[in-house]
Parts: structure tokens; C-alpha cells; sequence
């Protein structure tokens, strides 16, 4: 790609890693034709250099804590796999305008092409992180595949539900999603009411799972990131295998859930 940044290679790394978590999602059979999005906050002082004479496109909401924030995004209608093969002509960079209600997308040579389906939750999202300050730079949507089933289960009606079947079924969940999933009911895609939900519900979650769709993970880096949905997914299976087998799962007790809830206060002090 030729150099449209301030700080070239800090983009080129980021560019690597989108391809490699790309190419799992699409392996893991998470992101089936053009199921999933990603999106990426740039380092801070990157900035876009060929953004005069692009097209400015407004939001309906702003997003004020983002402003003149640059992101890369994959591209609505493009497929994970091609992400993985190609993130650039598959996804594209944006900067949000200096009132955050706008937005600019990079000139290039594939610039027909727009921001995931999903930008509203993505930019919603990334403005709820800026806010409070903690640091999260990637949001990642996939189709995971066992978590979708597992909202299928009529008895799951809300985050507790989830988080009791979830959390004890491997000590590492607690530890690294302490606050547990939200439960988003289910609502149509792409639209501010689910991304409206899904803002509120990562208040107080570290993952957001959208009931008969997909999941929604937070993370610093894009391996991070990936890394949370995989901790859970890997909660699911085993759930799943423990009633394949014809049994019930007898999960954590909860003086081994509080004692792991510790360990994770102590981990991220
Ligand atoms: O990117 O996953 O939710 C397509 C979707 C919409
Ligand atoms: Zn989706």
C-alpha cells in the first residue's frame, strides 16, 4: 500500500495483524461470507495525509469524544476471508470530522467502498471507550458459532442466565471476563436501537452477545481481542460437550468463582 500516514509502519503492523485474526475468524467458520466486522483506532498523532478533496459524509449522531479520530474499518459487504487476503481493499480508513458528525474516508484507489454495516455500534462503542478513558483501541463482531446456540436455549433470558452457564465452566473465563457478557435481545442489525443496546450493555460487560446473531469483544490489541471471544467460545463447547455427553455440567461453585474473581482484580491493578 503506498504511504498515506505519518508513521507508516505502526499501520503496516496493524494491517498484519487484521489479516491474521481476519483469516481465523473466517477458519473458525465465525465470519461466513461477509458475517463479521472489525474496526481499529489508529495511534494517536497518526494522521491521514490524503484527506483533502474527499468526500465528507455525515452521521446523524456525534460522536464527540472521537473527533478527528482515525479508524481503520473493514468495508460493508466484503467478506472475511478477503479480509484476511486483503484488509485494504477489503476494509478502508476514516476520520471522523472536527465536530465528530462526519466523517472522511480515505482517497484510494478502491473508494467506492463504505464502513461495515455495524459503524453505528463500532463508533458508538469506540466514543463509550474514549469516554472513560480505558484504553481499548480494537471492536471486533463475529458469528461465533457456538455462543449463537447457546442464545437459542429458551432458558438463557438474560446476561445473569448467560454468565451462570458461561463462567463456570472453565476457570479462565473469570479471570479474563470478569465482568462477565451482556445479553442483547434480539434486535435488527445495523440499526441505532441494537447499537443503543449494545453500548449500554458493554458498561457494564466486557463482552456483548447479540441474541440469535453474534458477539461483540473489546480489546487493546486485535489479538486481544480475538482472544476474549475464544475464551468464551471455548466456555460454550465445553457446556455443549458436557450435554452431548448426556450429562449435566456441574460448573464452578461460587467461593471458586469469587476467589477467581480476585485473582482478576489483581491481574488488572
Ligand atoms: O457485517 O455481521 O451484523 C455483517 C454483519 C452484520
Ligand atoms: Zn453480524
Amino acid at each position: 500500500m503506498k504511504t498515506i500516514f505519518s508513521k507508516q509502519d505502526k499501520i503496516d503492523g496493524i494491517l498484519e495483524e487484521v489479516k491474521n485474526i481476519a483469516g481465523i475468524l473466517w477458519e473458525r467458520g465465525w465470519s461466513e461470507k461477509n458475517a463479521g466486522n472489525i474496526s481499529v483506532l489508529l495511534p494517536d498523532r497518526i494522521q491521514l495525509s490524503e484527506l483533502s478533496g474527499s468526500d465528507e459524509y455525515k452521521l446523524k449522531n456525534s460522536f464527540p469524544a472521537l473527533k478527528q479520530q482515525c479508524f481503520y474499518m473493514t468495508a460493508t459487504g466484503k467478506r472475511m476471508q478477503d479480509v484476511a487476503k486483503s484488509p485494504t481493499r477489503n476494509g478502508l480508513f476514516v476520520q471522523l470530522n472536527k465536530s465528530g458528525d462526519g466523517y472522511l474516508i480515505v482517497r484510494q484507489t478502491f473508494n467506492t467502498i463504505q464502513p461495515t454495516s455495524e459503524f453505528l455500534s463500532h463508533l458508538g462503542i469506540h466514543n463509550m471507550i474514549a469516554e472513560r478513558r480505558t484504553g481499548e483501541t480494537v471492536v471486533m463482531h463475529t458469528h461465533a458459532t457456538e455462543i449463537i446456540a447457546l442464545t437459542q436455549y429458551s432458558k438463557i433470558k438474560n446476561s445473569e442466565d448467560l454468565n451462570r452457564i458461561l463462567l463456570g465452566m472453565h476457570p479462565e473465563t473469570m479471570v479474563f471476563i470478569p465482568k462477565g457478557l451482556g445479553l442483547v435481545p434480539y434486535i435488527l442489525p445495523g440499526t441505532q436501537a441494537i447499537a443503543d443496546a449494545t453500548i449500554n450493555s458493554f458498561k457494564d460487560h466486557d463482552i456483548v452477545v447479540w441474541k440469535k446473531h453474534g458477539i461483540f469483544a473489546i480489546g487493546k490489541s486485535l489479538t486481544d481481542t480475538f482472544d476474549h471471544i475464544d475464551i468464551v467460545c471455548k466456555a460454550a463447547r465445553i457446556w455443549f460437550q458436557c450435554k452431548s455427553a448426556g450429562f449435566e455440567p456441574e460448573g464452578l461453585k461460587d467461593d471458586q468463582l469469587n476467589e477467581l474473581k480476585k485473582l482478576a482484580q489483581k491481574f488488572n491493578s
